[in-house]
C-alpha cells in the first residue's frame, strides 16, 4: 500500500508495533510456524522483477522464509523510511470541519492525515484465556503469535501445549521433537490435513515463474485466490469405490486440495459427512491407541466449516511414548499454579506452557485502534452487534477510513496475498480518481452497506460454516456477537463487484 501510496505522489507514513515489517511473520516464531499456502502462490505480484528474482525453498514456506522475504520487500523498494516501527496507534478521530483523521500514537504523535488505510490483519489480536492462577506460574509462558525472538529452550523441559488450532497443530510435532514430555490440553479437535511439504522442484519453480501471468490471473478469478482443481461434481451419488480414489488421490496431493474433491461437501452435511469420516478414518490409521484416536477425531463441526489445519506429523505425533493428550471437554482446566495445570482430575507439573489459544479474530485489531468516525460515534459502538462494512473496505460514518482486509471481505477465507493486493489495488485507484475528480471526502452509503450485510449474510447461510463455533462466527471469544465475519461468495466474484462499483462512479459510496 506505501509502495502503491507513494507512486501517487501521495505522502505517506505507516506506523508499525513491532520493531520492524512482517505482521503475522514477525510476531508468529513457534516452533515449526510455516505458511499452509504455497510459497509461489503465497508472494506479491505487484513487481515482476521481484517475482522473478526471488527464490523460495519449500513448498510450503517456513515463518523465517516469510520473514527474510517481507524483509527484502522492505529493502526493495526503500520502505522503511516511511514507517514509524515500535509504535501503537491508540486511537484516531474524524474531524468532520477540518476533514481529516486525527491519530494518536503510544509515543505521543499526534498526526492529521486526509486518509486512514487500516493494514493491522485478521488474526493479529492474540488471546489467552484468563485461567485462574496464570500469574503465578514460575515457568515461562508463551502465545504462540507472541513467541519469544530469542527462542525458547525446550530441550529437556516438560512443555504444555493449550489449544489445537492451526498453530497448536503445526507446533506440537516441533514440540515434542525438542522437549522431553508434551502435554496437550485440547478442548475441540480439529481436522487436519497433511502438508506434505518438501524443497521446491527447481524445474517447478521455473515452469511457475514462465507461466505467473496465466497463475496469478487464474488465482485472482478463482474462489479462494488459489491454484488447484475444485470439482463441482457432487459426493453424493457418487460410488464409494470412485469417491475414495478420489479422496486418496487428494490426501497424497497435500494441503487445501482435498477440500475441493466435490463440490457438495461445503453445503450438503450428507456430503460433507462423507469427506469428514474419510478424514476421521486417517486418523484412525495414523494412531496406534484407539482411544486417544477417537479423542482426535472431530464430530462436533462440519469439515471445513472450522479454517482447516494442515500439518506435518500432527495425529502421529500422539503415538510417541512422551506426548500426552487431555480431554479438556472431560476434564476442564481448573487453574494454573506456580508449577503446572490442575484439570479436575489432577495436576499436570511443567516447566513451560504454550497457548495457542487464537485470536480474537477480524474485529479484535480494527477495535482496538480505538477510531471515532462522525457525530463522535465509536467504531466499537458501531460494531456492538458485529462488524458493519461496505465490501469489506469502509464502515459508514467512518469517512476516508479504508480497511485492507476488513471484515466483509473475502480475506480468511482466501489466499491472503490475493486479497490484500486487490484491496490494495482498489484502494490507490479509489484515491487516483477522487484527487482527480477534486472529491475531498469518500463514505459508505449506509443503505449500501445494510444491503451488502445482508447479502454477506445470505451467502453464508447457504454453506455449513455458520454451524460451527469458529473465530470466523466469533464464537471463541466469550459475549463477542455470533455474526458470520468474512465474505463467502468467492474472491473472483467478489472482485468483479469491486470493480463494477468503482466503474459505476462508486456507487453505494457517497462522494463530497
Ligand atoms: O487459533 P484457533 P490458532 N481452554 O482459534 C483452544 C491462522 N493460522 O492460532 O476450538 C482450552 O484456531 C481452542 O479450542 P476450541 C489460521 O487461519 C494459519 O491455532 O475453542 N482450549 C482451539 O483449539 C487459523 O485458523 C497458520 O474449543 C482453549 C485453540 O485454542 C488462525 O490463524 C498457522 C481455550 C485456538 O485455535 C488461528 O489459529 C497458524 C480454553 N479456555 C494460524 N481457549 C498457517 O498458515 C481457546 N482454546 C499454517
Amino acid at each position: 500500500m506505501l509502495h502503491r501510496l507513494r507512486g501517487l505522489g501521495l505522502t505517506a507514513r505507516g506506523y508499525e508495533t513491532g520493531d520492524d515489517v512482517g505482521g503475522t511473520w514477525y510476531w508468529n516464531r513457534y516452533p515449526g510456524a510455516r505458511c499452509d499456502v504455497e510459497s509461489v502462490q503465497y508472494s506479491y505480484s505487484f513487481d515482476d522483477d521481484l517475482q522473478q528474482e526471488w527464490e523460495w525453498s519449500e513448498r510450503y514456506p517456513s515463518q523465517p522464509e516469510i520473514l527474510r522475504y517481507a524483509r527484502h520487500v522492505a529493502d526493495r523498494f526503500d520502505l522503511r523510511r516511511d514507517i514509524t516501527f515500535e509504535t501503537r496507534v491508540t486511537g484516531a478521530a474524524w474531524d468532520e470541519a477540518a476533514r481529516v483523521w486525527r491519530v494518536e500514537t503510544d509515543r505521543g504523535d499526534r498526526v492529521a492525515c486526509s486518509f486512514l488505510i487500516t493494514a493491522v490483519g485478521c488474526l493479529s489480536a492474540a488471546r489467552v484465556p484468563g485461567f485462574p492462577g496464570a500469574d503465578s506460574f514460575r515457568g515461562e509462558s508463551h502465545h504462540t503469535g507472541r513467541w519469544p525472538h530469542e527462542g525458547v529452550e525446550l530441550a529437556g523441559k516438560r512443555v504444555a501445549v493449550i489449544g489445537t488450532g492451526s498453530s497448536g497443530i503445526q507446533a506440537i510435532p516441533v514440540i515434542a521433537g525438542q522437549a522431553a514430555h508434551v502435554t496437550v490440553f485440547q478442548r475441540t479437535p480439529n481436522f487436519s490435513l497433511p502438508a506434505w511439504n518438501h524443497p521446491i522442484d527447481p524445474e517447478h519453480a521455473r515452469w511457475v515463474k514462465a507461466n505467473y501471468a496465466a497463475l496469478r490471473h487464474d488465482m485472482r478469478t478463482s474462489a479462494v485466490g488459489l491454484l488447484g482443481v475444485f470439482n463441482d461434481k457432487p459426493v453424493l451419488g457418487t460410488g464409494e469405490e470412485e469417491r475414495n480414489l478420489e479422496f486418496e488421490a487428494r490426501w497424497a496431493q497435500g494441503g487445501f486440495s482435498f477440500l475441493g474433491a466435490y463440490g457438495d461437501v461445503a453445503i450438503d452435511p450428507a456430503a460433507n459427512e462423507i469427506a469428514a469420516e474419510f478424514v476421521r478414518g486417517k486418523i484412525r490409521e495414523i494412531v496406534r491407541d484407539p482411544e486417544t484416536a477417537e479423542l482426535l477425531c472431530p464430530r462436533d463441526h462440519p469439515i471445513g466449516s472450522k479454517r482447516i489445519c494442515v500439518d506435518t506429523g500432527y495425529y502421529a505425533t500422539y503415538n510417541r511414548p512422551d506426548v500426552t493428550l487431555v480431554d479438556v471437554r472431560r476434564d476442564p482446566i481448573e487453574e494454573i499454579t506456580p508449577t503446572g495445570v490442575r484439570t479436575a482430575a489432577g495436576h499436570h507439573e511443567v516447566d513451560v506452557i504454550v497457548y495457542a489459544t487464537g485470536y480474537d479474530a477480524m474485529t479484535g485489531p480494527l477495535l482496538a485502534l480505538g477510531l471515532t468516525g462522525k457525530g463522535g460515534l465509536s467504531l466499537r459502538d458501531k460494531w456492538r452487534a458485529g462488524p458493519r462494512a461496505y465490501l469489506g473496505l469502509m464502515t459508514a460514518g467512518f469517512p476516508n477510513l479504508f480497511t485492507i482486509t476488513g471484515p466483509g471481505s473475502p480475506s480468511v477465507l482466501s489466499n491472503m496475498m490475493v486479497s490484500i493486493e486487490q484491496h490494495v489495488d482498489w484502494i490507490a485507484r479509489c484515491l487516483e480518481r477522487l484527487r482527480a475528480g477534486g472529491i475531498a471526502v469518500i463514505d459508505a452509503d449506509p443503505v449500501a452497506e445494510d444491503a451488502w450485510v445482508a447479502h454477506v449474510n445470505e451467502v453464508a447461510s447457504f454453506t455449513l460454516y455458520p454451524r460451527a463455533d469458529s473465530w470466523y462466527m466469533g464464537a471463541n471469544i466469550p459475549g463477542k456477537p455470533r455474526v458470520f465475519m468474512p465474505y463467502v461468495g468467492g474472491v473472483g466474484a467478489y472482485r468483479d463487484k469491486c470493480d463494477q462499483v468503482a466503474a459505476d462512479g462508486y456507487e453505494g459510496f457517497v462522494l463530497s
